[in-house]
């Protein structure tokens, strides 16, 4: 094979190769890699879908997909497991709050490449929900051992 030849097979396979990688990025959403966050989202839901840290660690979730979400905990008042601090994006203080807020106002969302971050001091079992994927099943879980 001469050079030139060569060259333009590499071209052929290396733009099939990124189409591929952009279109399932782009359609599906794809999970967090590197050091850069812990929890990913496709469009209806989050990944990996149970995250486990001790407790004191920081969760980093980035909107790997092209809709728009929420990170949403899923209680209201006292947590069963002690005082942990509510977690939401938008920084609401309960549920009831961020419910109304992004369902009257669209307020409280992240968008594709934006990040939110909670550090989780309190042990336990934490449920999260992304609000406008509710109903297709977009939740979550964060596993906090001591
Ligand atoms: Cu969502």
């Amino acid at each position: 094979m001469n050079r030139r030849a060569y060259l333009a097979s590499l071209g052929t396979v290396t733009t099939v190769g990124i189409a591929g990688c952009s279109t399932v990025s782009g359609m599906f959403g794809e999970p967090c890699s590197g050091d850069n966050c812990d929890v990913g989202m496709t469009r209806t839901e989050f990944v990996p879908e149970t995250y486990e840290i001790s407790a004191g660690e920081t969760v980093v979730w980035k909107n790997t997909s092209e809709a728009d979400h929420t990170v949403t905990a899923y209680w209201s008042g006292k947590f069963e497991e002690g005082d942990a601090e509510y977690f939401a994006t938008g920084d609401y203080d309960d549920f009831e709050t961020a419910d109304e807020e992004f369902w009257n106002e669209a307020n409280g969302t992240i968008s594709t490449r934006e990040t939110f971050e909670h550090t989780f001091e309190v042990p336990g079992t934490y449920s999260y929900v992304c609000l406008p994927h509710e109903d297709g099943g977009m939740i979550g879980f964060i596993e906090v051992t001591e």
